[in-house]
């Protein structure tokens, strides 16, 4: 059961889809409307997609979010989310990014996943996304939750798309055949200098569960990932501020890296 009617969750959707635009913050939704509940947050997102399509932005696939200890206790909330990522956000590897796209842009270490095959849940398993799985990449995101200072709770934040923003792929990939994604280590310097350091295990025990789960909250309002999506599993330690002269590089044992510019 939903609380809000249509045109609530419309005007939601207008609301931090133009924050998003026009980088400004804004308050958290559920301090206006206390009785949203986690079917509402799907429905802004969603409308927040399709506002995007209808302008021509591509829609390239998934990211989930607050899947590791680090994550869940930097922002406060007990449980992974979900968001779009449209082609727009896309950011090409070691290139200049303006920090003014963003309003407080902060970077993560993920592992991206992309699908050779279908995934559709429920029931969907860590083997079934390993089937599926034509190659995984070291990955950076670009967070920018639209709302101030960072503050929100869970159905605030999967309302604005899970703070999604940017992503970078890294310029290698390699298949999950003989990879331990859990024993994975992943180093997050900023400027050169190793900031945060992790090892797969730290999202969901491994990071194809997290696409397993994404799969299976999909299945929840009848979606699947078609082949060809690309998914970033979450961060696998705590997001770092970047302001502009960083260099953020994210480096996976035997996967290579990625990295960005702030300009
Ligand atoms: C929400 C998005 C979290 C991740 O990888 O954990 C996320 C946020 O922290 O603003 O993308
Ligand atoms: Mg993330």
């Amino acid at each position: 059961m939903s609380n809000l009617n249509n045109e609530q969750i419309a005007g939601l959707a207008e609301h931090l889809e133009t924050a998003q635009l026009e980088r400004f913050d804004v308050t958290k939704v559920t301090d206006d409307y206390p009785d949203m509940d986690f079917r509402d947050a799907y429905a802004v997102q969603k409308l927040i997609q399709q506002r995007k399509q209808e302008r021509g932005d591509r829609l390239v696939g998934y990211k989930m979010g607050l899947t590791s200890r680090a994550k869940m206790q930097q922002m406060g909330v007990d449980s992974p989310v979900y968001g779009f990522l449209m082609s727009s956000f896309e950011c090409q590897e070691s290139s200049a990014v303006p920090v003014d796209r963003f309003i407080h842009p902060r970077v993560e270490a993920e592992i991206a996943f992309v699908l050779k095959e279908e995934l559709q849940g429920p029931g969907c398993t860590v083997a079934r996304v390993l089937a599926a799985t034509d190659f995984v990449m070291p990955a950076i995101e670009i967070i920018d939750s639209r709302y101030r200072d960072f503050k929100f709770d869970l159905v605030s934040v999967i309302a604005d798309n899970a703070s999604s923003s940017g992503f970078v792929t890294g310029s290698t990939v390699a298949g999950v055949e003989g990879l331990d994604m859990r024993t994975l280590g992943v180093v997050l310097e900023i400027n050169g200098e190793p900031m945060e350091v992790g090892a797969g295990a730290a999202v969901l025990g491994h990071p194809a569960n997290s696409i397993a789960q994404l799969v299976n909250m999909l299945a929840e309002t009848g979606e699947s990932l078609p082949a060809g999506s690309l998914v970033l599993s979450g961060a696998i330690t705590a997001a770092l501020p970047v302001k502009a002269g960083d260099c953020a590089t994210v480096r996976a044992h035997g996967l290579g890296s990625a990295t960005v510019r702030f300009v």
